[in-house]
């Protein structure tokens, strides 16, 4: 194989790059990949700023009026390339086992034989950007470190505000430490002399996204779009993440991190999971409503979770990533005004509409008043109100998605960045849920949680991948993030429980919600957004031991009485619509979790069985 010296391409390590694996690793991938050019990223703002301004000359990036939305991009992909791809996501383990039913798998060799023609030479003609980040707090000894090569400029500046990124990864990093290499390419190089004509470079008919869980290795072809691109979200923090915490003891979750404090000063830590797009940031960045004076949410994360069990018992948490990667339709100043001021400044967009002043719109603003006549929309074409009413076109993609620092949040949490974590206090699990699931409860130990959290469904949306509407397992809300057999993934979390309970320690209690339950007319009764802090609140008198909650044989369940109504109408007869346990409809239910542990029935843990047997000896009698 030619090395990139004999190319004549030097690779400029720069000084204060000391380790050897990661030059050795970059060396040969700039001789498989055959890029132009390498840059180093040293996540510097100068460096940011130049890459965006090159991204603006190359068509990818539009610069947004900066007297509305300073130092803001809006960048619209290809419209192949709108999500993630789950039916092109592989788990390459060397048995097929150790994958599960869940996922796509293709045994190492192959798939390494497979991708080698692929990756030769396709970043011809483009620059490879040298992207070091840490997933956590740098230097936490929970966090991780990733080195992520990348032929888009696009991924690069994303990566700076998804995480901590840049120079200093290599002072962590030293002489021989760690790191997840992630290999990613666009998949469209450039013949000699060509120009790249194309604002969103990528690979309209082949995609791969592929992770060696063994050797910890991710490889990405095709796709420039959010966790098919940005490597260290979903395909290391949680897909790769989730075999080293099979392997070490402990868990990486697909988990908001919430605070919230008390009028008194008192502070619990939350962490709860919910399919993409259930209104994960939402949740973490909560406003309080009224009838909750001096209450405080403050968010430490709003997708992924890395939880680690500490020597006194306690769950320790981190937020592994730097910033939101979040869906921008429906958000608003109703839904989520901490959201919408985090998007005042500095902001990337993929696939929102561009209005005729320079500013962003999506559909949902018109919420808070923006109610634009004329817009451009994420494919570059005309939308108008009429086009909208006759043609049903949505100005921004349904998966349009915003990319900022976390710390332009105004809600951001204290101890977002505290290397140590933060201590859980409660688990959560929650999904879209039309029927049957009531709006909270509280499983009555570890193993009836994790029946819950293992048997959750969704009704999918745009951003999931399939019909609309359809209920689809989504255990733990890991589906498409499982790094191995998702048995083996329940089994870990009983295990965790087991032993943290056999050392004496009090294990967290775990809630299963579903704010999404509609009436006979088909609406929403459960007003949600920030009056889910009702619920939150009955949690935290559970755990001060003030509630006393009912056993509906699922668990135990707020009584009506035990809900602080403070500043809502919500009546009794409402509240039992969101509640009630429906024996048909679970008979029906019980019936699809049959299903699901026929398919995960290798390594099935048999707790989860005799649960099932249980609670539906409870619910169907
Ligand atoms: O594109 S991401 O994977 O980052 C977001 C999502 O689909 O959950
Ligand atoms: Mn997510």
């Amino acid at each position: 194989m030619n090395s990139p010296v004999m190319q004549g391409l030097p690779l400029n390590t720069p000084s204060y790059v000391k380790n050897a694996k990661v030059i050795a690793w970059v060396a040969d991938m700039v001789a498989l990949c055959k890029p132009a050019a390498i840059h180093w990223c040293d996540g510097s703002k100068e460096e940011y700023d130049r890459l965006c301004q090159q991204l603006v000359d190359a068509g990818t990036f539009k610069k947004l009026n900066p007297a509305k939305r300073p130092n803001s991009f809006l960048a619209c992909s290809d419209p192949s390339d709108v999500a993630r791809v789950e039916d092109r996501t592989f788990i390459c383990s060397e048995k097929k086992e150790d994958a599960g039913p869940t996922n796509n798998w293709m045994a190492p060799a192959e798939m390494r034989a497979t991708l080698q023609p692929l990756f030769d030479g396709c970043m011809a003609g483009r620059t490879m950007y040298v992207v070091p980040f840490s997933m956590g707090p740098l230097g936490s000894p929970i966090a991780h470190i990733g080195i992520e090569l990348s032929d888009s400029a696009y991924v690069a500046v994303n990566q700076r505000l998804m995480t901590r990124m840049g120079k200093a990864v290599f002072d962590v990093l030293g002489t021989d430490g760690e790191f997840v290499p992630c290999l990613h390419t666009v998949g469209a190089p450039l013949a000699a002399g060509q120009k790249d004509t194309t604002s969103w470079p990528c690979n309209p008919k082949t995609k791969y996204i592929v992770h060696y869980p063994e050797t910890r290795e991710i490889w990405s072809y095709g796709s420039g779009y959010g966790g098919n691109a940005l490597l260290g979200k979903k395909c290391l923090a949680l897909r790769i993440a989730s075999t080293m915490g099979r392997d070490q003891g402990w868990l990486a979750e697909h988990m908001l991190i919430l605070g919230v404090t008390s009028p008194e000063g008192k502070k619990y830590h939350v962490a709860a999971a919910f399919p993409s797009a259930c209104g994960k940031t939402n949740f973490s960045m909560l406003v309080p409503p009224a009838g909750f004076n001096g209450w405080k949410v403050t968010t430490i994360g709003d997708d992924i979770a890395w939880v680690k069990p500490q020597a006194d018992g306690s769950l320790r948490a981190i937020n592994p990533e730097a910033g939101y990667f979040g869906v921008a339709p429906g958000t608003n100043t109703l839904t989520n005004p901490n959201c919408m001021h985090s998007l005042d400044k500095d902001v990337i967009f993929t696939n929102v509409a561009l209005t005729d002043d320079g500013d962003v719109w999506w559909e949902g603003m018109e919420k808070d008043g923006h109610n634009p006549d004329h817009l451009i929309d994420w494919q570059g074409k005309d939308w108008t109100p009429a086009i909208a009413r006759e043609t049903g076109a949505k100005a921004a993609h349904p998966n349009a998605r915003f990319t900022v620092a976390a710390t332009n949040n105004p809600a951001l949490d204290s101890e977002w960045d505290n290397p140590a974590g933060v201590k859980i206090d409660a688990f959560i699990f929650g999904g879209r849920r039309s029927t049957t699931v009531p709006l909270v409860t509280e499983a009555r130990n570890w193993v009836e949680g994790v029946y819950m959290a293992a048997t959750m469904g969704s009704e999918t949306t745009a951003a999931a991948f399939g019909a609309q509407g359809v209920v689809r397992r989504d255990p733990f809300a890991m589906l498409p993030f499982m790094g191995y057999n998702m048995s083996d993934y329940f089994q870990h979390w009983l295990n965790l429980g087991a032993k943290l309970q056999a050392s004496g320690a009090k294990v967290p209690p775990i809630y299963c919600v579903n704010w999404f339950r509609k009436g006979a007319d088909g609406k929403f009764v459960w007003p949600g957004y920030g009056e889910n802090m009702r619920v939150l609140k009955w949690m935290i008198d559970r755990i001060e031991g003030t509630a006393k909650g009912v056993d509906t044989g699922f668990g135990v369940a707020p009584a009506y009485s035990e809900i602080n109504w403070n500043g809502l109408e919500f009546s009794a007869e409402q509240f039992a619509t969101v509640t009630s346990l429906d024996k048909a409809a679970w008979s029906e239910e019980f019936k699809l979790h049959d299903e699901l542990f026929t398919m995960l029935s290798y390594h099935l843990p048999q707790e989860l069985v005799a649960t099932k047997d249980k609670l539906r000896a409870a619910l169907t009698a």
